[in-house]
């Protein structure tokens, strides 16, 4: 068994487990291979036009593209997935490597595992609005510190009249998508919430293990909005999000950050859980808030989110920035 943070994830949801792929390609080697999909009713990426290349890196090996399909304005998040211990049998035995240079002791290969270890993961926005197409475009961003009144008199108004929709939220808690994905629910419609795994996680380690919490309320649009009235529901949700974690995936709380966005970008409160060692996108100081701070921060005041100033970073070319600017507050 490998060590905690590399454990293998029980796939308890999988059609096919990896053995099984493993003992179906022995038999037949070729039959992932020759599986392309050359037709727009196999593929829903056939015929993708490549507007721009948003963002990519090659260290995180991701690539954000904005194109059309099928004439509509689409988002494509292309990523390499990380290599998997449990994978690595196959790969030595089952590759094809092809030599790029011998010298001394050295040597570097091209190496071609068999095709369902070479996926890439693949999150698909379409149609994508603008503001998509915004959020994944690098960006010089700008630290903006607003207090509860600009909060109340700038951000409000804007988010109200701005923010993405969260009717893939709303999809969740009626059970009309990824019901078969959540791995706990607590149905109350006061302090419960559906607990699943974030859809940037592919689920197969559990290195960059995440998953979010998604209340049932819909009146609580972000930190903002909470008070002590809520503790009930926040550590409802700490108390049994932890246990259901440690439960099917064996990692503790003692493993985990467990923590909001401000500003999120789905207004709907929702709570992340991220094993404690992956430095996810967005988990900096300046984003993020430890569940267990806001809990204490409510205890001693009720109303600390709706007073204090908070920081968060802003994109050059968000329109909330341009309104921080108008108000002369950069
Ligand atoms: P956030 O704090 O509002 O902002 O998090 P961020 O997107 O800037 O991090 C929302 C979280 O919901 C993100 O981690 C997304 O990856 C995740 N998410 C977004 N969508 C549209 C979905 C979805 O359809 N299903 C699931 N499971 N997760 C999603």
């Amino acid at each position: 068994m490998a060590e905690s943070g590399k454990r293998d994830v029980d796939f308890a949801d999988r059609n096919e487990t990896d053995a099984a792929k493993a003992k179906r390609l022995k038999n037949d080697p070729n039959s992932d291979q020759d599986n392309h999909n050359n037709s727009a009713s196999e593929n829903p990426l056939f015929g993708f036009k490549t507007t721009t290349v948003l963002r990519d890196s090659a260290r995180e090996k991701n690539m954000f593209v904005h194109g059309k399909l099928n004439d509509q304005d689409a988002v494509i998040i292309l990523e390499k997935t990380p290599i998997r211990e449990d994978t690595l049998l196959e790969i030595f035995n089952g590759s094809r490597l092809k030599l790029d240079m011998r010298n001394d002791i050295y040597s570097t290969y091209q190496l071609q595992p068999p095709a369902h270890l070479n996926e890439i993961k693949t999150t698909v926005v379409c149609p994508a609005t603008e503001k998509h197409v915004k959020k994944y475009l690098r960006q010089e961003t700008y630290l903006v510190q607003e207090t509860g009144e600009d909060y109340r008199s700038i951000t409000l108004p804007y988010i109200q009249s701005q923010s993405f929709s969260v009717q893939w939220v709303y999809n969740i808690l009626e059970k009309k998508a990824e019901a078969e994905r959540i791995v706990y629910e607590d149905p109350d419609q006061d302090v419960g919430f559906v607990l699943l795994p974030d859809f940037k996680w592919d689920q197969k380690q559990l290195d960059d293990l995440h998953l979010i919490a998604i209340v049932h309320r819909r009146d609580i649009k972000s930190l903002r909005d909470l008070t002590a009235l809520h503790l009930p529901s926040l550590t409802n949700i700490r108390k049994l999000g932890e246990e259901s974690i440690l439960k099917r995936y064996g990692v503790a709380a003692s493993k985990l950050k467990v923590y909001l966005h401000y500003q999120p970008s789905y207004y709907h409160l929702h709570i992340h859980f991220n094993a404690l060692s992956y430095e996810a996108p967005g988990c900096g100081v300046e984003h993020a808030h430890l569940l267990s701070d806001v809990i204490q921060n409510l205890q001693a005041d009720s109303q600390y989110y709706h007073s204090r100033s908070l920081s968060f970073p802003l994109r050059a070319d968000e329109g909330l920035l341009s309104k921080f600017k108008d108000a002369g507050k950069l």
